[in-house]
């Protein structure tokens, strides 16, 4: 698979090593921290974590693997928030989907169309908003086409807020509810990334009276704390409303999401397992806790 991340040990194997050397004491927090941060927790959130660990069990550290979980469990727990990707199908729906190059944005509008299209039994229209990449069309054209929905698109290069424009005025004038946008993951420079998603916003938001308008950022779960930059510099350009993590099924455990969540406040709705369509869930903070303490 492209972009794995090398297999790592997962946080509950590492928390089990903490417990087998003689580090329990005054070096038990010292290690434990270094082990978030391996972790993709963050060093900002791993400090958290560890002060927490601080005042429930005094200097010395915990007794016990067991204790350490339950408690991070419950800390976890305060920190992950997921918003629920349910739409109402009366009113009109649009999802303008964005990421990086790579991450899965294309793969995941394919089955989050495919998931309201079954829980819905509507036909969403796909937009095709990456013009930037002339294969984009064409990849985002096949799946429409296997899934039997409709696509709308232009020229690459034509401008991807008249692709969008377009694909409203189309889904109204078919009587389609639903409209899930794609968008480039790269530009010459970040600047034309940022000012060209700001357009396209505008240009949703002009044309969103009375709609729900969401913006749906992708972050890759095997891409570590950069996940982490990503997902700030999206959400300072646009502002971000949900997020899909990709990639789960790797051997990665997506520990950005911890940081993502709780520094930026930003809700999980999406978790990517797979490449078939069928290989999306709804994000469950409480398997993604206990997945990343192993328990
Ligand atoms: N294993 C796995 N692979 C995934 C998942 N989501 C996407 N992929 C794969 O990741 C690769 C990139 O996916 P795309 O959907 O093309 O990503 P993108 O963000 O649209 O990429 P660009 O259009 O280049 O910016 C493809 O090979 C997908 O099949 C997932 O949840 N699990
Ligand atoms: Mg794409």
């Amino acid at each position: 698979m492209r972009g794995a991340a090398v297999a790592k040990a997962g946080l509950g194997e590492r928390l089990k090593k903490l417990f087998t050397g003689s580090g329990n004491g005054d070096d038990f927090y010292e290690d434990f921290e270094d082990m978030l941060i391996e972790g993709d927790i963050g060093a900002s959130v791993a400090m958290e974590l560890s002060d927490s660990l601080k005042d429930k069990f005094g200097r010395k550290g915990p007794g016990s693997r067991e204790d350490v979980s339950s408690e991070l469990k419950t800390v976890l727990s305060g920190m992950i928030k997921t918003a629920d990707p349910a739409i109402d199908p009366e009113k009109t729906t649009i999802l303008m989907v964005l990421g990086v190059n790579g991450v899965g944005k294309t793969t995941s509008i394919a089955k989050i169309a495919d998931f309201y299209r079954r829980k819905y039994n509507t036909e969403p229209v796909l937009s095709a908003g990456d013009t930037f990449r002339a294969a984009a069309i064409d990849q985002l054209k096949l799946h429409g086409e296997r899934l039997g929905l409709r696509v709308v698109h232009q020229q690459p290069g034509s401008d991807p807020g008249a692709v969008i424009y377009d694909s409203i005025e189309s889904a109204k004038a078919q009587g389609s509810k639903i409209i899930i946008a794609d968008t480039a993951g790269r530009m010459h420079n970040k600047a034309n990334l940022v000012k060209e998603l700001q357009k396209i916003d505008k240009i949703i938001n002009s044309k969103a009276s009375g709609a729900e308008y969401r913006k749906i950022l992708v972050i890759d779960a095997t891409t570590g704390q950069n996940g982490f930059r990503q997902a700030e510099m999206f959400h300072e350009a646009v502002g971000i409303d949900q997020i899909v993590l990709t990639k789960y099924d790797s051997s990665a455990k997506g520990g950005v999401a911890v940081s993502i969540s709780s520094k930026l406040g930003l809700p999980f709705s999406f978790i990517g397992t797979g490449e078939k369509y069928s290989d999306l869930k709804k994000f469950d903070a409480e398997e993604y806790i206990n997945n990343l303490l192993d328990i």
